[in-house]
């Protein structure tokens, strides 16, 4: 079902304050910001190797990542595999007694179809499947 890794995502409270960090310290590739309002989240990629990592910054204290920074703080927040085809692998995930957050896919960052599963259902990570498609 997996290809390989899209992203990690990390949740900041402040996409400027970390970005120094990952382009100047570490040296990554910047590949640019964008907000995506259907997650609640402002975004920073950076390109690492064959996958990125994703800053993650909440739009408002309702964003998903807001509340997972309330309770646990800065940090990993979740794992993204790159999938031929979403919503087939979440049907899959599904039948396999697997708990959806969503039942089909959506629009994520740079117009990627991604759908998750719940973290209660996956020992704990939050995982995303990412299907490599552009929005029309
Ligand atoms: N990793 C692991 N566990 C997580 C988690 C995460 N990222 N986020 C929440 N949880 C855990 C919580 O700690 C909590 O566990 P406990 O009950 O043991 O404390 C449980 O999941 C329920 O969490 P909650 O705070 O009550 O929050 P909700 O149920 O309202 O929401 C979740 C949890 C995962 C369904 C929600 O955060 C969600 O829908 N996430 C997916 C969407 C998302 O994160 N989008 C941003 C990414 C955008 C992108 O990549 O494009």
């Amino acid at each position: 079902m997996v290809k390989g890794i899209s992203h990690i995502g990390i949740a900041v409270c402040s996409l400027d304050e970390q970005i120094p960090y990952y382009r100047d310290v570490l040296g990554l590739s910047f590949l640019g910001k964008e907000t995506v309002e259907d997650q609640g989240v402002h975004v920073a990629m950076f390109k690492v190797g064959d996958t990125r990592i994703e800053l993650l910054e909440p739009i408002s204290p309702e964003s998903p990542v807001a509340k997972f920074i309330e309770k646990r703080g800065e940090g990993f927040h979740h794992i993204a595999y790159s999938v031929d085809d979403c919503k087939i692998s979440l049907k899959k995930a599904e039948g396999m007694g697997i708990r959806l957050i969503d039942n089909e896919p959506r629009f994520g960052a740079d117009g990627h179809l991604i759908g998750f599963l719940h973290p209660k259902s996956t020992f704990g990570v939050l995982t995303e499947l990412t299907q490599e498609h552009k929005k029309p």
